[in-house]
Order: C-alpha cells, then sequence, then structure tokens
C-alpha cells in the first residue's frame, strides 16, 4: 500500500524538491499551506508537482490548523520545512520567528503526537545552530552556539525533537543542514541574489551587484540532492540525529568569482560591498562532515559547487531573458 506524507512547508525550496521525490516514489503527498494573498505555487510548477499534491490550509503558529492537518492526512511520514527561514529577517522579526520556526516545530510534534504517534517525523534543523563554534567540520558531536534569532530558535526546535524522542517514543529525526541551494532558492538568499544579479548584468539590465560580507565561508550543497537524505533519515528503524553537508566550504567571494565566471566576467568588476547589507552578528564558517550520514544512510552530494553555479546562473539568464517568475 502507497505511504502518505504530510509536508510543511511544501511552496519552499526543499519542499517542492521533496513532494516531486515522494510523488516518485508513489507517496501521496498532502502539503500544509499558509494562506498567502499571492501565488506562492510556481515552485510547485517547476517541479510539476502543483496538481499533484493536496494542500491543507494552516499556519505553524495555529495548534488547531497543525493538528487538523494531521487529521486529515493520517500520515505514515511528516516532514516539517515549514519557517521563517531567512536569518538576515530574524532580527527585524525575531518573535514571529521564534513563533513560526521553533514553537511551530513544537506544534507539529503535539500533533503528532496527539493524532498520529506512529507516524515518523523529520525536523529540517540547521548548520546555523552550530554558529559561533568552529571545529574541524562539524559534525552531530559539535556543540552549539547560535548567532540569530533564526539559529536560536531552529536549536530549541532541535532539542523538542531530541526530547520528543526520548520522552515518548516517537520516531522523530533531525537532519542538522547544511546550506543547500537551486534555481528555486529565494531571490534574498545570497547564491540566488549573486546568480539572479549575474543574469541580469549578463543581459545588460543591472550594472552592479551589492552585497554584504564576502568573507563568509558556506559549505553549499543542491537542494535536489538534500531531500533524498530527509527521506532517507524515516526509513531507518530508529529515529536520530544527521549532518548533511559536502564537506567542502568557499568564501561568498569565490560564489561570486564561480558564477560571473561561468558567463566570462570578472566579479571584481560588478561586486560592490554595502556595510548596510552587513548582519548584527556573522556566521564566519561552515563546514560540515557528513561521514554518519553516509555511513548510515548510503548518502552523499552528487552535485559538485561548480555544477550548482552553472545550474542555478543559467536558469536565471532563461528566466530574466524570458521575464518569468521565480
Ligand atoms: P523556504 O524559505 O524556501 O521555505 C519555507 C517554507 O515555510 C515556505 O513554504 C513558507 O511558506 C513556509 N512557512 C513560513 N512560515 C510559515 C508558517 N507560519 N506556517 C506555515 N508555513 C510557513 O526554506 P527552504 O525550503 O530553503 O528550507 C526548508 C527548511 O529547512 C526551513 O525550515 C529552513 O529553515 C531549513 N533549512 C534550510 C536550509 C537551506 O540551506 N535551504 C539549511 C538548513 C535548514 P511561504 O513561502 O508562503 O511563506
Ligand atoms: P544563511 O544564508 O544565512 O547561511 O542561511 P544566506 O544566503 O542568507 O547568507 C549566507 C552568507 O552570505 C552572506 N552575505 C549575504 N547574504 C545575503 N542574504 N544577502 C547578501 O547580500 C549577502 N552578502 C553577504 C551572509 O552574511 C552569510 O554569511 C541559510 C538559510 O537557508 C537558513 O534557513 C539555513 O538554516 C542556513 O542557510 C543553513
Amino acid at each position: 500500500m502507497s505511504k502518505t506524507a504530510l509536508v510543511t512547508g511544501i511552496t519552499g525550496q526543499d519542499g517542492a524538491y521533496l513532494a516531486r521525490l515522494l510523488l516518485d516514489k508513489g507517496y501521496t503527498v498532502y502539503g500544509f499551506q499558509p494562506r498567502r494573498s499571492t501565488d506562492t505555487y510556481w515552485r510547485l510548477r517547476e517541479v510539476g508537482a502543483a496538481d499533484d499534491v493536496q494542500l491543507l490550509a494552516g499556519d505553524l503558529t495555529d495548534l488547531s490548523s497543525v493538528l487538523r492537518a494531521v487529521q486529515t492526512s493520517r500520515p505514515d511520514e511528516v516532514y516539517n520545512l515549514g519557517a521563517q527561514s531567512f536569518v538576515g529577517s530574524s532580527w527585524d522579526q525575531p518573535v514571529l520567528t521564534g513563533q513560526a520556526t521553533g514553537i511551530g516545530a513544537v506544534n507539529v510534534l503535539e500533533a503528532v503526537r496527539i493524532a498520529a504517534p506512529e507516524a515518523r517525523f523529520y525536523q529540517a534543523s540547521t548548520s546555523e545552530m552550530f554558529g559561533l563554534i568552529q571545529a574541524e567540520r562539524q559534525d552531530e558531536k559539535t556543540p552549539f552556539y547560535p548567532r540569530s534569532p533564526y539559529g536560536a530558535a531552529k536549536l530549541y526546535a532541535h532539542w523538542m525533537t531530541v526530547n520528543y524522542r526520548e520522552s515518548f517514543g516517537l520516531h522523530t529525526s533531525s537532519g542538522i543542514l547544511f546550506n543547500h541551494e537551486s534555481p528555486l532558492r529565494g531571490l534574498e538568499f545570497v547564491t540566488r541574489k549573486v546568480t539572479d544579479g549575474v543574469a541580469r548584468i549578463k543581459l545588460g539590465l543591472q550594472k552592479e551587484l551589492r552585497l554584504g560580507n564576502l568573507d563568509a565561508q558556506r559549505d553549499w550543497g543542491f537542494a535536489g540532492d538534500y531531500v533524498k537524505a530527509m527521506w532517507a533519515m524515516l526509513q531507518q528503524p530508529q529515529g536520530d540525529d544527521y549532518v548533511v553537508a559536502t564537506g567542502r566550504t568557499v568564501s561568498v567571494r569565490r560564489f561570486c568569482e564561480l558564477a560571473f565566471g561561468h558567463v566570462g566576467l570578472d566579479h571584481e568588476d560588478y561586486v560592490k560591498v554595502d556595510p548596510t547589507l552587513y548582519r548584527p552578528a556573522e556566521v564566519d564558517i561552515l563546514l560540515g562532515n557528513p561521514d554518519k550520514a553516509k555511513q548510515i544512510l548510503g548518502w552523499e552530494a552528487e552535485t559538485s559547487l561548480e555544477q550548482l553555479v552553472g545550474m542555478m546562473v543559467e536558469a536565471d539568464l532563461a528566466r530574466v531573458s524570458t521575464g518569468a517568475r521565480g
């Protein structure tokens, strides 16, 4: 019999790739979706999943709607991807971030505990929880020291995921995912801001690209690879925590060099540093150790940074030249 999954954050980057993956595996897929006044389905359309997922309206901050979604969908697996996920906005909206990103996860855990205790639960945890803690490579045993309201809210959700496993015996897993990007990434995140800027500059629609801290280093992978790790975690006999990363880190400057270089331009001619885009506190370097994911889940990043940059720049060139949304 086919399985049923409930995915919060289904209209986001990872939600779209995960929906596609689950549909391809024969799942019935329900998406939990907050009401918005504008169309938020462009990503689901891009992966050809918009007509195949069943959407349930609600908000992560509203336990009654989360509970109803779990009761209606009767899921075998619940993926909690919904969140206020932009670190930059989290200083402007710390309370909302705490409610959606922190309490929201607990609302989903509670709904699972009440209405579907046999369901397996995935929490979208993050390398931002490591924050200030530098290690040769950050792994499941590295301590946490979040540096933003977002990181702190995610850390609460992470520990609640662990606690619901240990206290109530629920099958809960926390994927500590490092940055993952794609042509479906939101424009506010630096990689997509860069590849969209490269496309506009190449096509003569923009003259320069203003960025903040170019020295920050990130372990960037491809979102399409990372959703496979989420699914693999829920196929294990026990819930657990896993770091998911590529094991390679580069600076924002180097990302710019690759992206501009892809269309034969020199980033130094176009990138301008704008100090107003610096954050109140920065996470200087993230570099993950995905050995446990490889050993237990058989998961490895399949897409190189160079392939990822090429894929994103090409998608933005096509989008900008046709005026397509995204
Ligand atoms: P996105 O920002 O693209 O998607 C977030 C999703 O959450 C959207 O569908 C959004 O809906 C939804 N959402 C926001 N607030 C609420 C709310 N109050 N109630 C219900 N839904 C809500 O994020 P990604 O796809 O990139 O990331 C998925 C998850 O993984 C997030 O939790 C993120 O924090 C986490 N993560 C992401 C990483 C990355 O590099 N991408 C790395 C590690 C963790 P809408 O668009 O309508 O607001
Ligand atoms: P991050 O992603 O904060 O790592 O969170 P983001 O792309 O926003 O920033 C990465 C680094 O780039 C620097 N930077 C800029 N960032 C943005 N957005 N815009 C700029 O103009 C700019 N210039 C420099 C930032 O300072 C930072 O150091 C992402 C999100 O997906 C989280 O939800 C997720 O948990 C983490 O990745 C892992």
